[in-house]
C-alpha cells in the first residue's frame, strides 16, 4: 500500500460525492447554493469523511455479502463539520476571516448568508441520510442517530458552547479541557469510524473498539491542532495561527505547554495505532493515516 497514492484516491471519492450529492450552485437561491459549495470546495483535508470510507473498507464485501456505499455517509460527515466550521468562524464566536485558505464565509458572502448556508449544510447532511440509505431503513436510522448524538448538544454543540464559556473563566482545569476536546473535536473522527462501521456491517465489539479508536485520534488530533496554532503561520495552516492564546482559549499548550503537549500528542497516536492494529482486516491505510496526521505541518 502507497499511502500517498492510496489517500489521494480516497480524497478524489470524496470531493466526486460532495459535488454529486450536494444541490448545484445554480440552484434557486444560487447565492446560497453558491454559499455552500464554496465553503465545502477546495482547501479541506477531508480526514473525517476519508475515515469513513477506510473503516467501511476494511469490511470487504463478498460473494455472499455487500454493504452500502459509504460515500453518501462521508459527505453527510463533511458537510457537518463544513457547518460547523462556518459557524464557529462567524463574529459571534471566533470571528475570523481566514478558513482553508480563503475568505471565511461571512467575509465572501455576508454574515446571514453564511449562517443560513451553514444551517442548509447541516439539513442536507441529515437529508442525504435518509435519502441514500432508504432501501435499508435499519442502516439508515443507525447512521442519523450516530450523527445526531455527535452533533448534538451533548457533544459538538455541548463542547463548543463549554470552549466559548472557557474563554470567559481563564484557568481551565486539565479535565475542563479533555470534556471540550472530547466533544468539540473527539466526537465527529468518532462518528466518522463509526458510520463507516456501520456501513460496512461492524458488530458492537468493533463498534466499540472504533469509539475508543475516535478518542484517542481526536485527542490526538487536538493537541496536534493546539501546538501548530502555537507554532506554526497562517499562510501554512490556511487559517489564523495564534489565535486560540490570544482569545485566552482552553488549549493543551495552555495548560500543559508545548512540550508535555507533544508528548500527550505522541502517546494518544501509539494509543489509536495499537487500537485500529487491534480490529483486524487489512488496517494499513489507517495505520499510515494515524502517522500522517501525527506529523502533519496544517
Ligand atoms: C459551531 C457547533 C459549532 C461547533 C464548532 C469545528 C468547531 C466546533 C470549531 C472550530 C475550531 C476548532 C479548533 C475545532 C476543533 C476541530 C478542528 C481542529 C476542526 C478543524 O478541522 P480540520 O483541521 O479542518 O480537519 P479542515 O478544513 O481540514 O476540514
Amino acid at each position: 500500500m502507497d499511502f500517498p497514492t492510496e489517500m489521494k484516491r480516497q480524497v478524489a471519492r470524496v470531493e466526486t460525492g460532495l459535488n454529486q450529492y450536494l444541490p448545484p450552485a445554480s440552484t434557486r437561491p444560487s447565492r446560497l447554493h453558491e454559499a455552500m459549495r464554496y465553503s465545502l470546495e477546495a482547501g479541506g483535508k477531508r480526514l473525517r469523511p476519508v475515515l469513513v470510507l477506510a473503516t467501511a473498507d476494511l469490511f470487504p464485501a463478498s460473494s455472499t455479502r455487500s454493504h452500502a456505499d459509504a460515500l453518501p455517509a462521508a459527505v453527510a460527515v463533511e458537510c457537518l463539520h463544513t457547518y460547523s466550521l462556518i459557524h464557529d468562524d462567524l463574529p459571534c464566536m471566533d470571528n475570523d476571516d481566514l478558513r482553508r485558505g480563503r475568505p471565511t464565509a461571512h467575509r465572501q458572502f455576508d454574515e446571514a448568508t453564511a449562517l443560513l448556508a451553514g444551517d442548509a449544510l447541516l439539513t442536507h447532511a441529515f437529508g442525504l441520510l435518509a435519502e441514500s440509505y432508504a432501501a435499508t431503513p435499519a442502516l439508515a436510522h443507525a447512521l442519523i442517530r450516530e450523527l445526531a448524538e455527535a452533533a448534538g448538544s451533548r457533544r459538538l454543540i455541548g463542547g463548543q458552547m463549554e470552549d466559548l464559556l472557557a474563554e470567559k473563566k481563564p484557568g481551565a482545569t486539565a479535565a475542563e479541557l479533555e470534556f471540550i476536546h472530547l466533544n468539540k473535536t473527539a466526537a465527529m473522527i468518532e462518528a466518522s469510524l463509526v458510520m463507516g462501521g456501520l456501513v460496512g456491517g461492524a458488530d458492537d465489539a468493533t463498534t466499540e473498539k472504533l469509539r475508543r479508536l475516535g478518542r484517542e485520534l481526536g485527542l490526538a488530533f487536538q493537541i496536534i491542532d493546539d501546538v501548530l496554532d502555537a507554532t506554526a503561520d497562517s499562510a501554512t495552516l490556511g487559517k489564523t495561527a495564534g489565535k486560540d492564546a490570544k482569545a485566552g482559549k482552553a488549549t493543551f499548550v495552555g495548560v500543559h505547554g508545548l512540550d508535555v503537549s507533544r508528548r500527550l500528542a505522541q502517546q494518544h497516536s501509539d494509543q489509536a495505532r495499537a487500537t485500529v492494529q487491534g480490529l483486524g482486516g487489512d488496517t494499513a491505510f489507517l495505520v499510515a493515516l494515524i502517522d500522517s496526521m501525527a506529523s502533519r505541518s496544517k
